[in-house]
């Protein structure tokens, strides 16, 4: 059994809220406790992250904090088996996916982040004044102060360290609140910060719930001047609602309902692939995957059929067990919300293509699992089809004309990604343009050159991280004028 406990001020301390059980989901064992922090812990984080920017941290040269940040990379690196373990525990993700994707991207974070800023530059104007002695103004950027970082569970160390590394190559300091399904690995980066000899209050984190516990005490806290949020849509407003009060930046990483578009002169194997990888990656629970996808009605047949032979080809089981491509969802909760999508599909009369179910897993009877689902059949405005599921299930429907897909494709709230595929370039990109989304891919999905904006329109979201749109978050931009 594993405690998780809160670090704060470099050192691992119990919390005062009722602590919660961790489970390995694919078995549905107790196999940890979370030591939840009440607002005593968060206060002290807090207070803690505040006399950090004071100290040694708060003077150190940029090309010191650097130095850091490469080592806590390196740290990550070094301890990649114990990370890997950590995060595929919490998770239940396998281990062909956590490590490819979470842990080496989890160290990657702070080598780019290392490098943007370093080439980090502001904007000088030179202006002319009446008694002709002209003025120059150039703009300083400072680090915002204390930055709360709120994270979900799908990619845990990945999407924390995407916030936490150019918090911090900017001069900030941090309270991370991890989502109570996955504490591991912000935990275990506490080990790593004190092992580099990064200060104490730099890094901080506390463990618990959001609603009235941990992620409300923080967001709400009058000692944070930022708070960089990824989950889902509601919570994003609620964090929104907390943030107004002292006027504080938000940046806000929310849900999405996401189309893959797949033209007739597509390459099909490659749109499969692709498109099956944005449907069914990580058990479906990607921000970025595809959960209705449009396919020209020429191919429509064959698409279908290749897609649901996919959903079929996936090998549930142990995510140790590097043969298990398919692994658990996050919670019973969760599989049970995803189980009334597949409910609704059923009576809303959708042609099932794969799946439909749970998978039956001897051995694993008691973790969350949910079998990769391809419907068709259901009109736009079924609730499949419109609201995000977060499962590992998707909906096709047919189209005609590129007019007509980027119409359907826009039909939602949200507006975070899309996966377009074709081999005619001019239709490729006037539909990445006609699509109201932050990110497009042509061709492929979820490759990410990690300098590019990130980020979601309409309901997937405010602000945009990646390269410099990251350190325009993380800092505040000041002009200073002087007359010459
Ligand atoms: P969630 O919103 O339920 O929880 C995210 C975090 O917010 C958790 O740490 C939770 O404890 C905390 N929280 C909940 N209520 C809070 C409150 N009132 N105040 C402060 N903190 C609160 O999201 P989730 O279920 O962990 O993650 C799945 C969702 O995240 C999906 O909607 C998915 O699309 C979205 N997501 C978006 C992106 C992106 O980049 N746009 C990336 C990953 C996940
Ligand atoms: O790749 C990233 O930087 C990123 N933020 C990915 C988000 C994935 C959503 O589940």
């Amino acid at each position: 059994m594993t405690t998780y406990l809160n670090f704060i001020d470099g050192q691992f301390v119990k919390g005062s809220a009722q602590p919660f059980a961790n489970h390995f989901l694919t078995t549905g064992e107790v196999i940890g406790e979370v030591s939840a922090a009440g607002r005593a812990e968060v206060d002290a984080a807090v207070g803690a992250a505040r006399a950090a920017l004071k100290g040694p941290w708060g003077r150190m040269p940029v090309a010191e904090r650097v130095a850091l940040l490469r080592k806590l990379a390196d740290g990550i690196n070094a301890r990649f088996d114990e990370f890997l373990a950590a995060e595929i525990r919490d998770t239940g993700k396998p281990r062909s996916i956590a490590s490819h994707i979470d842990i080496p991207r989890g160290a990657a974070n702070f080598n780019v982040f290392a490098d943007q800023i370093l080439t980090a530059s502001t904007e000088t104007f030179e202006m002319a004044t009446q008694d002709g002695t002209g003025a120059l103004n150039y703009a300083l950027r400072s680090p915002r102060g204390v930055i709360g970082v709120v994270c979900p569970w799908n990619l845990p160390l990945l999407l924390m360290t995407w916030k936490v590394a150019p918090a911090l190559a900017c001069g900030n300091t941090v309270v991370v609140k991890p989502s109570e399904e996955t504490p591991a690995t912000a935990t275990l980066l506490g080990e790593v910060m004190n092992a580099v000899g990064i200060p104490p209050g730099v890094y901080n984190v506390v463990h618990g719930l959001g609603p009235d516990a941990a992620g409300e005490f923080l967001t709400s806290h009058p000692g944070v001047d930022g708070i960089t949020f990824t989950g889902e849509t509601r919570t994003g407003e609620a964090i929104m609602r907390a943030a107004a009060r002292g006027v504080r930046p938000v940046s806000l990483e929310l849900g999405g309902k996401n189309a893959g578009i797949v033209f007739d002169d597509a390459d099909l194997d490659a749109a499969l692939e692709g498109i099956g990888r944005a449907c069914f990656a990580n058990t479906g629970q990607v921000c970025l995957g595809t959960e209705r996808v449009y396919v020209q009605r020429g191919i429509f047949d064959r698409f279908a059929e290749g897609l649901a032979q996919k959903a079929r080809g996936y090998r549930f089981g142990d995510p140790f067990d590097p043969a298990t491509t398919m692994g658990t969802v996050i919670s019973a909760e969760h599989r049970d919300k995803v189980l009334s999508y597949y409910a609704k599909a059923r009576e809303a009369g959708a042609t099932i293509l794969a799946g439909g179910g749970v998978p039956d897993m001897q051995g694993y009877e008691n973790g969350y699992w949910v079998e990769p689902t391809v419907w068709t059949g259901l009109p736009e405005d079924s609730a499949v089809v419109r609201e995000e599921i977060f499962g590992p299930c998707t909906h096709l429907t047919p189209f005609d004309s590129e007019d007509e897909v980027t119409a359907l494709a826009n039909d939602t709230p949200y507006g975070l990604a899309t996966s377009i595929w074709t081999t005619n370039l001019g239709r490729a990109h006037r539909t990445a343009k006609a699509v109201d989304v932050g990110i497009s891919w042509i061709n492929s999905w979820f490759l990410r050159d990690l300098r590019t904006a990130f980020g979601g329109s309409k309901a997937s979201g405010i602000g945009r991280e990646g390269g410099v749109h990251s350190l325009e978050f993380y800092t505040e931009l000041r002009n200073v004028c002087v007359k010459l």
